[in-house]
């Protein structure tokens, strides 16, 4: 079932809601680059890109507030993230609107996304009172070993559409509680939630009082306003999401001049749905984990195995689901898929399904559904796969599951781990043998591994990345905020000899 076309402008709301937050007029019209809303195709703003001259200028300037912020306890410099949480708070449904008209999601998903933001922030002004280093036993007599953890430099953050504020503040709020500036290069597709959500970070920062000058900035543009952050020698790291083609070319520049890079890249998350599973239960979650953020999320459940015994009874089901998920106007009540982000996405996503046709698939679902010239709506698609063929091997950011049975669990498990990337998995099951095995040495190979949940919708106390293709980093909860700091090992002697380590003589 489609929901009707919803006829509210999505450039007279963007304009209300822009001006609603604070964002300056000038900043988002009479631009060269027009941005497009993927709800009703209308071009709802005009952006400037940032003079590449511009671009080291934001950077030299972050970096002068670095050598001021570095010295403000680390506590201090939580307050302004608990203020920019307080903030969020107050301007949540604003900021989730624009998520939604720029970006498509739901209302729901949006406004999640920017609950997702508050939480890290709350996480984050804990975290600025436990920037931990250790204490180490020292093999030498009256002498002290320990690590501490200082400020890194300016962190240059690449953030992709389809998350357009959550991941930037990930990144963010921990980068500025450890001492770090940042500079943001957002999405081409995605500026206006950028500058949204500068204008309510300089809210807080209006009531902080006395932060330096720079401490976030925004710089917008394509490729090369990307490659200005990543080449430019006083940023030691940069933090990017985004495809696998985007870290091919981010990390060997960063590792060229050898600054750091945290990269959470593409993922082809996999479900098992094994025989003693809660079948009710782990429908909803793959209907979720599947079709929900219209397949544009890099945990999106793209590959499902399900065991053989139990397979017509769920994947007549989860047919069933697909064939009536209201899909329209990511504003409207009840809608649960909104849009592709546009024409590339559309395109790309009819050549994956033509591809499984070819491989053999059988495909239900992926049909344009008409919301205007410039929008592109699709049910989401169910292909039942003979095998994991190389179309299945390969992420295609739209909403495509693709569906195969297994016999025992190994072989699921070695088909789970058999792709190039590494993100989310997870497994449906009520046989503690297996759910152990999947979470083993020896099961999934990713960053996140679930049992009894999809592998979307992760919390921010946890570390979120991936292995393989999917670059390695961790951002978020757990210790990830160490990518930001600098350890130093001190050792102290407080003694009146000099006893050297490994019992090294060198009288003179
Ligand atoms: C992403 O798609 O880049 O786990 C991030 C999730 C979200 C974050 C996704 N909390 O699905």
């Amino acid at each position: 079932m489609n929901a009707p076309a919803n006829i509210a402008s999505a450039k007279t709301e963007a304009a209300a809601v822009l001006g609603r937050l604070g964002v300056d007029r000038a900043l988002w019209t009479g631009g060269p680059r027009a941005v497009r809303s993927p709800v009703t195709g209308e071009i709802i703003a005009d952006v400037h890109d940032t003079p590449l001259a511009a671009v080291a200028q934001t950077i030299e300037t972050a970096h002068e507030a670095f050598r001021a912020w570095r010295n403000v306890p680390a506590p201090r410099r939580g307050e302004l993230i608990r203020l920019f949480g307080e903030e969020l708070r107050a301007a949540k449904a604003d900021l989730a609107a624009v998520v939604t008209l720029e970006a498509g999601k739901i209302t729901s998903e949006a406004l999640g996304e920017v609950q997702e933001m508050i939480d890290i922030c709350d996480f984050a002004v804990g975290l600025s009172r436990q920037l931990y280093g250790l204490t180490i036993a020292t093999e030498r007599p009256d002498h002290r070993m320990m690590e501490t953890w200082h400020p890194l430099g300016v962190v240059g953050i690449i953030s992709a559409f389809n998350f357009p504020v959550a991941v930037w503040c990930w990144n963010s709020a921990l980068a500025l509680v450890c001492g770090d500036p940042c500079v943001w290069k957002p999405s081409e597709k995605t500026p206006l939630t950028a500058l949204a959500t500068q204008a309510v970070f300089e809210r807080a920062l209006a009531r902080f009082g006395d932060a330096p000058k720079g401490l976030s900035a925004v710089i917008l543009g394509g490729r090369e306003v990307g490659e200005a952050l990543v080449d430019h020698p006083k940023v030691p790291l940069v933090s990017a999401t985004g495809s696998t083609a985007m870290g091919r070319a981010v990390g060997p520049r960063l590792a060229q001049r050898f600054a750091r890079a945290l990269l959470e890249l593409g993922g082809n998350n996999a479900a098992i749905i094994a025989p003693t599973a809660d079948l009710d239960l782990a429908l909803r979650g793959v209907a979720f984990a599947a079709m929900g953020t219209a397949g544009q999320r890099c945990t999106t459940l793209r590959r499902l195995f399900v065991h053989e015994s139990i397979y017509d009874g769920f994947v007549g089901a989860l047919k069933a689901a697909y064939a009536s998920v209201p899909v329209g106007d990511p504003r409207q009540a009840g809608v649960l898929v909104g849009p592709l982000i546009d024409a590339a996405s559309f395109d790309g996503m009819q050549k994956s399904l033509a591809d499984a046709r070819a491989a053999g698939g059988q495909v239900q679902g992926g049909e344009r559904v008409e919301m205007g010239e410039e929008a592109f709506y699709v049910r989401p698609a169910i292909v039942e796969m003979p095998g994991q063929t190389d179309v299945v091997k390969r992420e295609t950011f739209a909403p495509i599951l693709y569906v195969m049975k297994y016999r025992d669990i190994e072989e699921a498990i070695a088909l789970q781990n058999d792709v190039p990337q590494g993100l989310s998995s997870s497994i449906f099951t009520n046989d503690m043998r297996e759910a152990e095995l999947f979470i083993s040495a020896r099961g999934s190979d990713c960053g996140i591994a679930n049992v009894n949940i999809g592998p979307s919708g992760a919390e921010i106390g946890g570390a979120f990345g991936g292995e393989k293709e999917t670059g390695g980093g961790r951002e978020s909860g757990s210790d990830a905020w160490k990518a930001y700091m600098r350890r130093a090992t001190n050792t102290l002697n407080y003694g009146k000899t000099l006893p050297l380590a490994q019992g090294v003589s060198f009288e003179i």
